[in-house]
């Protein structure tokens, strides 16, 4: 039976984790801070933290989550989920939308879709995949997938914590404006605290993206008054 994981996606951030609680039957609560620089305030942008096992494969469980289309934009915008899980993306809106991403190594289009129906894929690859509407171009979202179930959002503080079982770790801490930074990290059992992750946003530029066929979207797809270019 597939495992349904917990899902919390912070109303002010839009952050969707695939798991917040991955409790070890022994091992250890590893706990740390992301601190990040460059980061406008109440910016919406998401921060992810991940551990990947450096011995053996991860227990990676698979489960379903979901994107969902409203008022022109992704809910949650920043999905986070372990390889082989499935999201669906129900359109919400009363108009037509469309999901794709021309994302290597998986590049994908669910096409165009009425409002009311739903469209999910499998991502099974460990990648980042960048996801537009290419109607729509203020509509932008990021799938992270990763091969791992250890993965949290740090609080608005940037404190968070893992619940890993004992061995050697790789802990990643994630933002779409910034590089990944990684610690490494020996679990054996009690609590455990993971160097600092310091994150550089100062030299995000933030860039229109290309529509499905790689090129510009028409002017008139752009809303002045509401509309965000990423
Ligand atoms: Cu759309």
């Amino acid at each position: 039976m597939k495992l349904k994981m917990k899902r919390r996606i912070p109303a002010l951030l839009g952050i969707g984790i695939a798991c917040l609680s991955c409790q070890p039957a022994t091992g250890a609560t590893a706990s740390g801070h992301v601190r990040t620089v460059g980061r406008p305030e109440r910016s919406v942008v998401a921060t992810i933290v991940f551990a990947e096992p450096l011995e053996g494969q991860s227990p990676t469980r698979p489960g379903r989550y979901t994107m969902t289309q409203r008022n022109k934009m992704f809910m949650p915008r920043v999905l986070a989920v372990p390889a082989g899980s499935t999201v669906g993306f129900p359109n919400e809106d009363l108009i037509f939308h469309n999901v794709f991403s021309l994302s290597r190594p998986s590049p994908f289009d669910l096409g165009l879709y009425r409002a009311g129906s739903s469209k999910e894929r499998i991502f099974s690859e460990p990648a980042t995949y960048h996801v537009f509407c290419n109607i729509h171009p203020q509509m932008a979202a990021v799938i992270l997938v990763l091969p791992t179930s250890y993965i949290t959002e740090p609080d608005a503080a940037g404190a968070y914590r893992l619940d890993l079982p004992p061995g050697r770790y790789r802990v990643t801490a994630w933002s779409e404006r910034s590089q990944p930074v990684t610690a490494e990290l020996n679990v054996s059992s009690g609590s455990v605290t993971v160097p600092e992750l310091t994150l550089d946003e100062s030299r995000f530029v933030g860039l229109p993206h290309k529509n499905k066929y790689g090129q510009d979207y028409p002017k008139t797809a752009y809303d002045p008054l509401r509309d965000r270019k990423f």
